[in-house]
């Protein structure tokens, strides 16, 4: 008997996982689930890396990033998108709504004012603050816990026993204007196959991009692993591309058809939350350095 309805999300977002439970408790299906779920901090102020109060960039301007997974293999994805708050909605929009998948930037922003969605400031007063400090030195680093990691990605698999999967991100602090991570990549930051699992990932991006790393740890799934197991050996292919360094977080977690759950990072600190008929709790990481 597969474990169900459940859902899981990177880090211990309560409020999210709580809301993406209450729809799938409701009978509601797994994609309404994850889309209402990261929605809750897309629109949190005092999350600094998602949505509005997402932290800006170099440029200080913010920029989103999301994408979303159908049970069908159906998805959409924004990148580089400013001035809305709900990017993963947006998403959704381009999967049911238009014949393609990704839409960038201006196109996007365009795209969203088309649907219906409002313009906003996402510069809040504190990260209008921070974004000023940090012209100060204007020096781009990665800083290796969740100050730079807290990304959603969200799982969820239904009472049919179908799964969704979404990602939101304002990507990683001060970037570079233009810069796009690994949160809106189909197959890279967010991964869906209803016959397997599915995978999602946070931390820095360009990692997770050259390893593919949410289909790797799906088709690793497929192969057999579980998916504690898949995700190690996702975090074993990227540190075998960067021997011997530390200064970098990736967090990957994975559900597999039957609701078993599983997650692994580089460095301790990543955890996710999960949400089944058991009960709720933050389940704590295993990490590649200790
Ligand atoms: C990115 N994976 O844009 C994201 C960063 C992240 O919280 O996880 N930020 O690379």
């Amino acid at each position: 008997e597969a474990n169900k309805p459940i859902v899981v999300c990177t880090w211990d977002f309560k409020n999210a996982s709580a809301k993406a439970w209450e729809v799938l408790n409701g009978d509601g299906n797994a994609l309404d689930a994850v889309e209402q779920g990261v929605r809750i901090e897309e629109a949190d102020v005092s999350n600094e890396t998602v949505g509005k109060g997402g932290r800006p960039d170099r440029d200080g301007n913010v920029t989103l990033d999301a994408c979303i997974m159908d049970k069908d293999g159906n998805c959409g994805s924004v990148v580089y998108l400013q001035n809305i708050a709900h990017p993963i909605s947006v998403a959704r929009r381009v999967m049911e709504e238009t014949p393609h998948i990704i839409l960038a930037g201006k196109g996007a922003e365009q795209f969203a004012y088309e649907q219906g969605f409002k313009k906003e400031d996402l510069l809040t007063e504190s990260t209008r603050a921070q974004y000023k400090e940090w012209l100060k030195t204007s020096k781009y680093e990665t800083t290796i816990n969740i100050e730079n990691h807290d990304t959603i990605g969200m799982l969820a698999i239904d009472g049919n026993g179908d799964i969704a999967g979404a990602c939101t991100t304002s990507g990683m602090a001060y970037k570079v204007a233009g810069r796009v991570g690994d949160s809106p990549i189909i197959g890279a930051g967010l991964y869906v196959d209803n016959e397997v699992g599915g995978a999602t990932a946070t931390g820095v991006g360009e990692e997770v991009i050259r390893t593919v790393g949410s289909f790797l740890i799906v088709e690793l799934m497929r192969q057999g692993k579980t998916p504690q197991e898949a995700c190690e050996e996702g975090v074993k292919r990227i540190m075998k591309k960067n021997e011997g360094r530390k200064d970098f977080q990736i967090g990957f977690l994975a559900i597999n058809k039957n609701g078993e759950t599983g997650a692994y990072c580089v460095h301790p600190g990543f955890s996710y939350r999960k949400y089944d008929p058991t009960g709720h709790e933050n389940v704590p990481s295993n990490s590649f350095y200790k």
